[in-house]
C-alpha cells in the first residue's frame, strides 16, 4: 500500500481561521498550531499497515499528543478528556495521515470507558500506559450478528469462581491483533437485551482470547475478529456497573462520535486543498482548470459542505466539554454529535468524490492522495454508528 504522503509541496496549508470561533479558547487556540507543526515533519511508511500503526502510537505518545486521550490525573494534558482538543487532534491528523488519526483515536475509544467508568485501580493500570504509547488501547462491541443492533449481541460473561468466563466473538475490532488490551461487552443477563449487558477489560495474552483473524479492507488498517472460548476473568475484570454495559457503550461512543465527524472534515479539507492546487496548476483548453466557472461552482459546493460539517462539529464538540463541565446530561449532545458524524461524513464522501473528478484520470491511479482518500473515507459512514443509525437517534430525538 502507499506510503504516507506529505501534502503536496504546493498544497495550501490548512487554514486556522475556524479556531477563533467561540467554540475554541485559548487552549485550543495554542496546541492547534503545535500540532500542525508537529504534524507536518512526521515521516512513517505506511506500507505496512500494522507496524505503521505502533508506528504512529509512539511517535504521538512522545508528541505528547495521547495525552489527550485520557484525564490529567491519570497522566493527561487536561483535567477531563475535552472533545474540541479531540476534534481538533482528528481532523489535523486525517489531513495528514489517515492512519495516524485512526491510531490515535484508537488509543481514546480503546480506554474511553475506563476514564468513564473504571474503578481508580483500573485507570492507573491502564491510562497513564495510554497516554504514554505503552499498551495500545481497543473497543470490542461489534459482533457478526450485532453491528447496529448493540442490545442483540450473543457474547455472554457468566459467573464462574469469583469471576466471569467469557465466550463468544466481536468482530471490525480495530487494533485488534495489535492491542494490549480490549475493552469487551458481553450478555450478563442474556434476556434483559440492552439492560443486560456488561463491559469488561481483557488483556491481550488472556488465555482464551484468539486476535490472530486479521480483515483485510480497502483503506488498510489494523482491523480482526476476536474470539473468545472460556476466557476467565477475575471480578476485577469488570468495567463499570453490572449491566450497565450498553449505556457505557453508549456514552463512550458518544464522546467520540463529535470526533470522527473531525476526521472526516480533515480528509476534506485536504481533499480540497488538493484540488485546488490542481486546478491552478491544470492546463486545458488554453487556460487553467480553475479558470472554468464549472470548477469554480463545484469548488464553491466542496467549501459550503465543509463549512457545514465544520460548524456541526465544532458546535457538538462544544455542547459536550459544557454539559460535561456543568453535568447537564447528554441528550442535546446525543444529538449534536449524531448530526455531525451524519454531515461530516457523508459531506466528505461528495467532497473528496468531486475533488477527484477534477483529477481525471489520476484521481484513481493507486499511490494518489486523492485516490487513497477516496478509499479512506468511505468506512466513517458505516463506523462508530452508521449514517442511518444517526438518522434513527435523530428520528426518535425528533419524535419526543
Ligand atoms: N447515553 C446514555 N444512555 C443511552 C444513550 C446514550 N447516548 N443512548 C441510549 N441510552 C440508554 C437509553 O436511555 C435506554 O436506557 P433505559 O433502558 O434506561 O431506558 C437504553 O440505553 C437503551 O436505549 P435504546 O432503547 O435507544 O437502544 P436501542 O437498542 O434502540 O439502540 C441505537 C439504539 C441504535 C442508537 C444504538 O444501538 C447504537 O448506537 N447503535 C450503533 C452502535 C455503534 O455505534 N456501533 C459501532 C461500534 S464501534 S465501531
Amino acid at each position: 500500500m502507499v506510503a504516507f504522503e506529505h501534502p503536496h509541496p504546493h498544497v495550501t496549508p490548512p487554514s486556522a481561521a475556524h479556531l477563533e470561533l467561540p467554540f475554541f479558547d485559548d487552549t485550543h487556540r495554542q496546541m492547534a498550531p503545535e500540532l500542525a507543526a508537529w504534524a507536518a515533519q512526521q515521516h512513517v511508511d505506511e506500507t505496512d499497515d500494522r507496524a505503521a500503526c505502533r508506528d504512529w502510537v509512539q511517535r504521538l505518545a512522545a508528541g505528547g499528543w495521547l495525552r489527550y486521550c485520557v484525564p490529567a490525573a491519570h497522566g493527561g494534558a487536561l483535567p477531563a478528556l475535552d472533545s474540541r482538543s479531540l476534534v481538533i487532534l482528528r481532523e489535523t491528523l486525517a489531513y495528514h495521515s489517515p492512519l495516524a488519526d485512526f491510531a490515535f483515536a484508537m488509543q481514546g475509544l480503546g480506554s474511553g470507558a475506563i476514564t468513564l467508568a473504571g474503578t481508580p485501580a483500573q485507570q492507573a493500570a491502564y491510562l497513564p500506559a495510554v497516554a504514554r504509547g505503552e499498551k495500545i488501547a481497543a473497543f470490542a462491541l461489534s459482533e457478526p450478528e450485532a453491528g447496529s443492533d448493540v442490545a442483540a449481541m450473543r457474547s455472554s460473561a457468566t459467573p464462574h469462581d469469583n469471576g466471569y468466563r467469557l465466550s463468544g466473538s466481536k468482530t471490525w475490532i480495530s487494533n485488534g491483533g495489535i492491542a494490549d488490551f480490549y475493552v469487551v461487552f458481553a450478555k450478563t443477563e442474556p434476556q434483559a437485551g440492552a439492560r443486560g449487558i456488561s463491559a469488561f477489560i481483557v488483556d491481550a495474552q488472556q488465555p482464551g482470547l484468539d486476535s490472530s483473524e486479521h480483515i483485510h479492507v480497502m483503506a488498510p488498517h489494523p482491523l480482526a475478529t476476536l474470539r473468545f472460548a472460556d476466557c476467565e476473568l477475575g471480578a476485577h475484570a469488570l468495567l463499570g456497573p453490572l449491566h450497565g454495559g450498553f449505556k457505557l457503550a453508549m456514552q463512550t461512543l458518544d464522546i467520540f462520535r463529535a470526533s470522527v465527524a473531525a476526521a472526516a472534515l480533515g480528509m476534506a479539507r485536504r481533499a480540497m486543498a488538493e484540488a485546488v492546487t490542481h486546478a491552478k496548476e491544470r492546463q486545458m483548453f488554453g487556460q487553467t482548470l480553475a479558470d472554468f466557472q464549472l470548477t469554480q461552482a463545484r469548488l464553491g459546493e466542496m467549501s459550503a459542505l465543509i463549512d457545514a460539517a465544520a460548524l456541526l462539529t465544532y458546535r457538538a464538540a462544544w455542547l459536550r466539554d459544557c454539559s460535561a463541565t456543568s453535568g447537564a446530561g447528554t441528550p442535546a449532545y446525543t444529538a449534536a454529535a449524531a448530526s455531525a458524524k451524519l454531515t461530516a461524513t457523508e459531506n466528505a464522501q461528495r467532497v473528496i468524490d468531486m475533488a477527484l473528478q477534477m483529477f481525471g484520470g489520476r484521481g484513481v491511479q493507486v499511490g494518489q492522495k486523492i485516490e487513497s482518500l477516496y478509499r479512506d473515507i468511505r468506512s466513517l459512514r458505516i463506523y462508530e454508528g452508521a449514517s442511518e443509525v444517526q438518522l434513527l437517534i435523530l428520528g426518535k430525538q425528533a419524535l419526543k
